[in-house]
């Protein structure tokens, strides 16, 4: 509930009516960017999760080729970093082992600079950076991160235009971008609202051991998150997958035990996950969609609907994060099990 609160913060002074305040991303910001030809993004967790959106954002809006892997696994593989890449360590807590490990080797590599986007200043990767975006996300009470996750993606969408205007990006394009940021925080409390019906879905959830949730393009991290969150916080198996790799294998584990959730903002994939939808159905799987209200999406037989007012694409996935945490959250309280100290999971993996 603090996210529209915590992302009006961290856009504060970074960004104006129309466009980028790049000095407010530190001294050496436009040095930084001005030689970044490539991103190479480094987080674990749900940070690897926002790293993941990060990827479609970065490539698809500023054209720069960005790479994404898990810390856990980067530190331990011979990795080939070009001279011209930005490091980009994502963390909530600025502390994770793996992190840290993976941002020490990359720097033994050849790179252009280190980045960090983080919610804690003063911590190691912080201190290890050349470059630090803050957050501004403050202590998320519980392990599993939710505010930090969306002030990621807002700190990520800032990345995006700063590496677009070197690359092409507009004046025009910059200032639209800039706009649905200002809208974000007061879109966010809008979508907090539909707590009630998320509240009455969760039900259908409280019996299963298994999910599955889906989502295409940009929207295939967001489902990560989502399965991430159940998994987290109420222990049900939650797998996510992009839609289109259903019926390369996923598509065997549906029948009507295999609640199926689904992200379906209105953008240019709508119709091919509406197919994927279809197949879904047709095996006994029940679905509930996050969709926009103009996707031709409504509740039926086997389909449970929410229905969200159409928000600019680019804010797309931090706004149906939202949904999918308050899914998880009521999941959890109605299995009561302890939302904010889930067994088995430390704030902060620092060993
Ligand atoms: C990474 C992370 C979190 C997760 C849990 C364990 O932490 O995987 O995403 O919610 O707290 O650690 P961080 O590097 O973002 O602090």
């Amino acid at each position: 509930y603090e996210q529209p609160e915590v992302i009006k913060d961290t856009l504060r002074g970074r960004i104006s009516k129309d466009k980028i305040l790049e000095q407010a991303f530190g001294a050496q910001a436009k040095e930084i960017f001005d030689k970044t030809k490539a991103v190479q993004i480094i987080a674990c967790g749900t940070s690897y999760h926002s790293g993941m959106v990060a990827k479609y954002l970065i490539e698809g809006i500023a054209g720069v080729p960005c790479r994404v892997e898990v810390a856990s696994e980067f530190r331990y593989r011979k990795f080939v970093v070009q001279d011209d890449t930005l490091i980009v360590t994502i963390s909530q807590s600025g502390e994770t082992a793996d992190t840290l490990a993976a941002l020490r080797l990359a720097k033994t590599l050849g790179y252009a600079a280190t980045m960090t986007i983080c919610n804690v200043a003063q911590s190691s990767l912080v201190r290890e950076s050349d470059l630090a975006l803050m957050t501004e996300a403050g202590p998320e009470v519980g392990v599993a991160s939710t505010k930090a996750f969306t002030t990621q993606l807002v700190a990520l969408v800032l990345l995006t235009i700063a590496l677009g205007k070197r690359n092409g990006l507009s004046a025009e394009k910059e200032a639209e971008m800039v706009s649905s940021l200002h809208q974000l925080p007061q879109i966010l409390s809008e979508v907090l609202t539909l707590d009630q019906s998320i509240e009455k879905m969760s039900e259908a959830f409280a019996d299963k051991h298994n999910a599955l949730f889906l989502g295409r393009g940009v929207q295939w991290p967001v489902a990560m998150e989502g399965a991430l969150k159940l998994k987290e916080i109420s222990y049900i198996h939650a797998e996510s997958y992009p839609a289109g790799e259903l019926k390369h294998g996923p598509l065997a584990l549906v029948d009507s035990e295999m609640p199926i959730v689904a992200v379906a903002p209105n953008d240019e994939l709508l119709e091919k996950l509406k197919s994927n939808l279809e197949e879904v159905q047709a095996r006994g799987g029940e679905l509930f969609v996050f969709a926009d209200n103009n996707s031709g999406f409504s509740s039926g037989d086997g389909i449970t609907v929410i229905k969200l007012a159409p928000v600019p694409e680019l804010i797309a996935p931090i706004v149906y994060t939202i949904p999918l945490q308050l899914l998880s959250y009521h999941v959890a309280v109605l299995k009561g099990t302890d939302v904010d100290q889930p067994r088995n999971l430390a704030k902060s993996v620092t060993v």
